[in-house]
């Protein structure tokens, strides 16, 4: 029989910076946003019962961060006295390589966006703080209901040739080699009304390359323009959008991007070996599949890369959206078993340089954070800059060099990462100008009734993700025979770890395992401690004493410049139009109206949106941020920031463009094109 919870549901914006700032995923050093595709969210699901709640957050972000839960917890422990901490809030990101960076503490993840970026941060925890549901009066009864089912043809293995290390009867229990199983939870208030929905399902949101510099939500959060009339879910017939923004749309059709009601986050899994590519790495040039283990064409990494199932990186986000989107509504209207059970928040802080136990006979262990030389190859989703390959176990001389200048690992420490060639030592002696990676990690575990959420700090590869969330099953049946435990990995939750590759697949050396930190047992160690996690659980035992998180607010250092002043050339002013809009355009052609203006700074005002309306032109509006014609349509124009030239650059001078993509279903009429935003004066640097 059902448990009636009490249930919440809320969403909240958190986009970043659309301009000048680097955006966190693929380090490259060139993408740097420059414009909006689809804003950023945070979506809140809370349960509670007795006096016991779970509050689980998903970001529109590369990963959940230490920094970003600290400063969260900080505001929430204030403001609600008692109901938060550590231990039941989860802060877990869907991975989109196409938001702004700088929302992590640590030196190696802030190289890229040159330290750390405030304004990341500030949008990031004012918008997760401001979600109007972290009080008890928010709460009201409901239900949750589970569903899961296989969804093929949207996920690929981008590392094959590690996978295949691993042992064959272990394989031999698998059709695949990721994962093809989403995992979803329904909300419905007292009434049975649906009120928000969350799925778990391992994909890189990686659909956009690196060279995108529109801040997106990528597969599972962003929303883009579609040329083409598609058919979707039966309540909708035509709608544009991906996973998350699609499946709110749907609920509430008609409402704006972020505007409904319903809350639907699509969450990442055990991600770390799996792309949505699904055409596989082929060499731009010659066009040849480039599968070998280290991923090269004439022995380069930087043409060998993977793309698809579109004829380009917008058509495959779509599609790989879309195929989330259509899995969850089926899941969501088809689920029938009810969670039943206790609410139980389970976390600790641990420090990951510590002894584990692999087995009843064998102790070893994990070492002080390294990245290996075949980190720094990149992946086939997006290949390093270097002369870097994948599955290197020796390394190359040059870099070794450069390396030892940095700071020369230990013996020691090579020692306890063999068979991995160290290039960073980011956890020995590399502590300025403040830690380059985490050596104390967030593990934590919820339960929901039967429903178990391991929330691990970092990117678990297919099988590493097999075994974490068959070990915590295994406790909870051992404990409760009776209770049908559904067990699934939240990947990316609280802090950032890298990756987490199997012992055998660490021993092939790709970039899963070359960023596997904490050496060839990693996986060990966090099999051990959440089967600790999972007894204290079930059992309510003790947990052994463990670390304390580090908290580096106060020392972080940004190299981000401010906007300094905004203005436009000579005899024109700021909201001035540069190219203005043709008389006329036509649906069948799919044509794209282009609009530029002179502007400012979209970093001028962070939380207010630079996103750009169209109007009906006769339907006078009476809010300005509240658009007169639906969007249910494929209208959601997209913002392009630049500076056209080099005095354009030095003199400040914004250049807005607004483009809007008419699709056979734009109804005809006569439209505007607004543009809001904000400038910084010259003189007074007022905004
Ligand atoms: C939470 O709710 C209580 C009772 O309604 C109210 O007094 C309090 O101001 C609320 N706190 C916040 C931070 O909204
Ligand atoms: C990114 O995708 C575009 C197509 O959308 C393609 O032209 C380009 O080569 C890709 N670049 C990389 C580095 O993947
Ligand atoms: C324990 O792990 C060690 C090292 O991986 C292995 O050699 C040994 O066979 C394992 N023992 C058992 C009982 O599984
Ligand atoms: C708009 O007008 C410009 C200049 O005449 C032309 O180059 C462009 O193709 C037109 N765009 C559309 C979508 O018709
Ligand atoms: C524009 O607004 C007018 C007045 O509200 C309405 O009659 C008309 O149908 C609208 N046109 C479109 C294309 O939405
Ligand atoms: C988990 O179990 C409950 C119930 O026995 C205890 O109250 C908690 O203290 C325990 N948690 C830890 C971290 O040991």
């Amino acid at each position: 029989s059902p448990s009636k919870y009490m249930v919440g549901v809320g969403r909240a914006d958190i986009t970043g910076p659309a301009a000048d700032v680097n955006m966190m995923g693929y380090a490259n050093p060139n993408q740097i946003s420059g414009g909006l595709h689809m804003r950023q969210y945070s979506r809140a699901f809370l349960v509670q019962q007795g006096g016991t709640r779970v509050l689980f957050v998903n970001i529109d972000a590369c990963m959940g961060s230490l920094l970003v839960k600290l400063e969260v917890l900080k505001v929430l422990k204030q403001r609600y006295r008692g109901m938060y901490n550590a231990g039941n809030v989860c802060i877990s990101g869907t991975h989109t390589h196409s938001a702004p960076a700088g929302f992590l503490q640590d030196v190696l993840f802030q190289i890229t966006s040159m330290g750390y970026v405030d304004e990341t941060l500030h949008a990031m925890v004012e918008g997760i703080v401001e979600v109007s549901l972290y009080n008890t009066t928010s709460l009201a009864p409901g239900l949750i209901m589970m569903n899961k089912g296989e969804l093929l043809d949207t996920n690929i293995n981008r590392s094959p040739l590690a996978y295949v290390n691993n042992p064959t009867h272990e394989k031999a229990r698998y059709k695949y080699d990721v994962d093809k199983q989403m995992t979803l939870l329904k909300f419905v208030d007292q009434h049975g009304n649906g009120i928000g929905m969350i799925n778990w399902f391992p994909v890189h949101c990686t659909s956009m390359n690196n060279t995108n510099t529109l801040i997106s939500g990528d597969n599972k959060g962003g929303k883009k323009h579609f040329y083409d009339l598609i058919h979707f879910h039966k309540i909708f017939h035509h709608l544009a959008g991906y996973a998350e923004l699609l499946f709110e749309e749907a609920m509430h059709p008609g409402s704006l991007p972020g505007g409904g009601r319903f809350v639907a986050a699509f969450a990442q899994s055990n991600e770390g070996d799996v792309s949505p590519n699904t055409r596989g790495p082929h060499c731009t040039d010659t066009g040849l599949p480039c599968g070998n283990v280290e991923s090269t064409c004439d022995g380069k990494v930087q043409n060998c890369i993977a793309s698809g199932p579109g004829k380009d990186m917008f058509e495959s986000t779509k599609i790989i959206g879309t195929n989330q989107f259509n899995k969850a509504m089926e899941l969501y209207d088809s689920a029938q078993v009810f969670l039943s059970g206790p609410v139980v928040p389970v976390h600790q802080y641990i420090d990951m340089t510590n002894t584990v136990r692999v087995n009843s006979t064998h102790s070893a262990t994990t070492c002080k954070p390294a990245m290996g030389f075949s980190f720094a190859a990149g992946t086939t989703d997006g290949p390093g800059a270097f002369d870097f390959k994948q599955g290197d176990k020796s390394g190359n001389g040059f870099w070794k060099v450069v390396r030892n200048f940095l700071h020369a690992p230990s013996q020691e420490l090579k020692d306890c990462h063999a068979p991995k060639p160290i290039l960073l030592a980011t956890g020995e002696g590399m502590n300025y100008p403040y830690p380059w990676q985490p050596e104390v990690v967030d593990t934590q575990l919820f339960r929901i009734g039967q429903f178990l959420i391991s929330a691990v700090p970092g990117e678990f590869t297919t099988m590493a993700g097999r075994r974490l969330a068959g070990a915590v099953k295994q406790v909870g049946i051992a404990a409760e025979p009776d209770v049908e435990f559904e067990s699934v990995v939240a990947g990316l939750s609280n802090t950032y770890s890298d990756y987490i590759a199997t012992f055998e697949e660490y021993h092939v050396q790709r970039y899963e395992g070359a960023s596997t930190i904490y050496g060839p047992q990693t996986l060990s160690a966090y099999i051990q401690q959440y089967k600790r996690l999972a007894h204290n659980i079930t059992k309510g035992s003790m947990l052994r004493p463990s670390g304390e998180a580090h908290d580096m607010k106060s020392k972080l250092m940004s190299f981000v410049l401010p906007v300094i002043f905004d203005t436009t050339p000579f005899g024109y002013s700021i909201g001035d139009v540069i190219v203005d809009a043709n008389d006329s355009y036509t649906q069948v052609g799919g044509d794209t109206v282009s609009v530029q203006f002179y502007s400012g700074n979209p970093r001028n005002s962070p939380t207010v949106a630079p996103q750009p309306f169209c109007y009906n032109k006769t339907h006078q509006p009476t809010e300005l941020t509240t658009p007169a014609i639906s969007l249910s349509n494929p209208l959601t124009p997209r913002f392009i920031w630049g500076r056209s030239s080099f005095m354009g650059n030095v003199r400040g001078i914004s250049e807005a463009t607004i483009e809007w993509d008419i699709s056979p279903t734009t109804p005809p009429g006569n439209y505007q094109i607004h543009h809001y935003g904000h400038y910084k004066t010259a003189f007074t640097h007022k905004i």
